[in-house]
């Protein structure tokens, strides 16, 4: 589905304003989704890495010992990770729920979550880890491949962003421990779906019981007149890149 009607974008606008979140179907086809998860199960064998992101805060979430594959800045490894971050179908969909024209690039993860034991996200804000002034700051979760529940889909609590910042126990990683896991709502998604939500937004995402790996491209962008009030974060490779629009401070923030 490509996204141009003004309409359809304010839609999504108001669902996000109201939400926190919203999940865009089909932004990418079905063939998209499996060329990219092919690209990165493909990148990741080869760099055949053995660091393991799973938070600590995380070990508590399931009996059994649990994994996860990553690798940050995928956009400097391949081509066609830089042509999404500046493909229109996904940009005016950001621009538009934050309701600016200009996205700045964040960072980017690439998370595959394997078979049976794949590593869940506590319940968090992304604001903790890069917080900003006006909070225009927001992700979105590309869907490589079907992400069902038992998938260990992203979980949200809708509503959760109006409440602005919450204080967040820094151990293992910043999370929420007295919010409880069942008060997030589980958003199954399919392959080319993309889930949009803002940096204020309660999510985390469960363990992938299935037998079948969970592959997601996160992009974290924001406005670029929306300055950091702490420098974090700032390793991530391209951050600061335009991805729609234009810098309106002369990058005065880089
Ligand atoms: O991919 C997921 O399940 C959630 C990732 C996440 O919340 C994060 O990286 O902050």
């Amino acid at each position: 589905m490509t996204i141009t009607s003004t309409t359809e974008l304010s839609e999504l606008a108001g669902h996000y304003a109201e939400h926190g979140f919203v999940l865009v179907k089909g932004l990418l086809s079905k063939e998209e989704a499996a060329s990219y998860r092919e690209t990165s199960h493909r990148l990741l064998a080869q760099l055949n890495r053995d660091d393991d992101p799973t938070w600590q805060s995380a070990m508590g979430m399931s009996d059994a010992k649990t994994r996860l594959q990553h690798l940050h800045d995928a956009q400097f490894y391949d081509a066609a990770f830089s042509r999404l971050l500046v493909d229109p179908r996904f940009t005016d969909v950001a621009a538009a729920v934050m309701g600016v024209e200009n996205v700045q690039l964040h960072h980017t993860k690439l998370f595959v979550k394997p078979p049976e034991n794949g590593s869940p996200f506590p319940l968090h804000q992304d604001y903790p880890f890069f917080p900003h002034r006006d909070h225009r700051v927001g992700a979105a979760i590309f869907h490589f491949d079907d992400a069902p529940e038992e998938k260990g889909c992203v979980r949200v609590i809708p509503g959760s962003h109006l409440a602005g910042p919450r204080e967040h126990d820094p151990a293992g990683s910043y999370h929420l421990p007295d919010v409880p896991f069942d008060s997030a709502v589980p958003q199954p998604a399919e392959a080319g779906d993309v889930l949009f939500f803002t940096y204020l937004t309660v999510h985390g995402s469960g363990v992938n019981v299935s037998d079948e790996p969970r592959t997601t491209w996160l992009v974290q962008y924001r406005d670029p007149a929306d300055p950091p009030t702490v420098k974090t974060h700032d390793h991530s490779l391209g951050q600061g890149m335009m991805l729609r629009g234009v810098d309106p401070t002369g990058r005065s923030g880089a």
